[in-house]
């Protein structure tokens, strides 16, 4: 299922594609004469790699707003130039911790001045909308589904740290006035773009089995090096990332204990740990998408 080059990890595409997602997308297309407006939702520390890239073609040419999740976990001066890049082509972006400081008025406002203009157009053919039906659209994990709790104010949709929680669109009244469909998170049919695949993996977008822990592992340990060492320092206590990737998770095991009967260094509890630092948001202010690596800028 996945093809690494032997360096670096440019050159892997994944073909990941279950059926369940063409269903989903199958399913959102059904429903589309219903939905008044998109809330596409991305991670805010990977806005490029965990953006729909087959959107456009799914919901059209919809009113949309991008609400760019787990705002407290991103490099806010990176994310910036990434609100920035999305703004300038005409998107309507809100970037938020949903989690802890969600502010509903916010987004039920931009939602409202999305919605004026048809809004305006029914009135005037004498018709009048009553609600609002807005479709949650996003890849796996992102926060779709925690987004539709804190607007009801309840808990009325599943939730939890691992993709593919949501099993079905599921449309959901919040209010006299709004009504949400929660969707299952989809990915698009082949993965290729760079570091989008490890990106997704890293941040736990895409289920584990899907590219090897051990190369996702490493992949997070290289890219925290290069652009914060000092989260390699703080956390890891380590000046550098060898060479030799295993020399690192070697010197890690140590120092946390991960080690088996007689000594030896036991590998997959250090990459789950690893994993779980990022998982669980003990690493925070990293944002992996980074401009230069996907967008030509002069
Ligand atoms: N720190 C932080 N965590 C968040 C935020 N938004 C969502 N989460 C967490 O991210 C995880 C995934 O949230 P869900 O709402 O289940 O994600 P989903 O997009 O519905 O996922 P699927 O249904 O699996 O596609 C949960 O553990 C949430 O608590 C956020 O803004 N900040
Ligand atoms: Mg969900």
């Amino acid at each position: 299922m996945s093809e690494n080059s032997d360096k670096g990890f440019n050159k892997t595409v994944i073909n990941w594609y279950p059926g369940h997602m063409a269903k989903t997308k199958r399913l959102i297309k059904e429903n589309l004469d219903q939905i008044d407006l998109v809330y596409e939702v991305v991670d805010a520390r990977i806005p490029y790699s965990s953006k729909i890239k087959d959107l456009d073609e799914i919901i059209k040419n919809k009113p949309r707003i991008m609400i760019m999740t787990k705002y407290d976990l991103c490099d806010k001066a990176e994310t910036k130039k990434w609100i920035n890049y999305y703004e300038k082509q005409g998107y309507q972006v809100i970037a938020m911790d949903i989690e802890h400081q969600f502010s509903k008025k916010q987004l039920l406002n931009m939602t409202e001045l999305q919605m004026k203009e048809k809004k305006e157009k029914l009135k005037a053919k004498g018709m009048m909308k009553k609600r609002t039906k807005a479709l949650v659209v996003g890849i796996p994990n992102v926060g779709k589904s925690t987004l539709i709790n804190r607007l009801s104010g309840k808990n009325v949709a599943g939730t939890g740290n691992r993709p593919g929680i949501t099993k079905n669109l599921n449309w959901i009244r919040i209010s006299e006035e709004v009504e949400l469909l929660d969707s299952p998170g989809i990915l698009w049919p082949k993965i290729d773009i760079g570091n989008v695949a490890y990106n997704l993996a890293s941040l736990t977008a895409i289920k584990e089995e899907i590219l090897p822990l051990f190369d996702v592992t490493e992949y997070i340990l290289r890219t925290l090096e290069k652009y914060y060492p000092n989260i390699i320092k703080e956390r890891y206590n380590l000046d550098q990332i060898s060479e030799d990737i295993i020399e690192t998770l070697e010197e890690i095991g140590k120092k946390r204990g991960c080690l088996m009967r007689g000594g030896e260094i036991d590998y997959d509890k250090v990459i789950t740990i690893i994993m779980n630092d990022i998982k669980s948001g003990i690493i925070k202010n990293i944002t992996f998408d980074r401009m230069e690596d996907f967008i030509e800028t002069e």
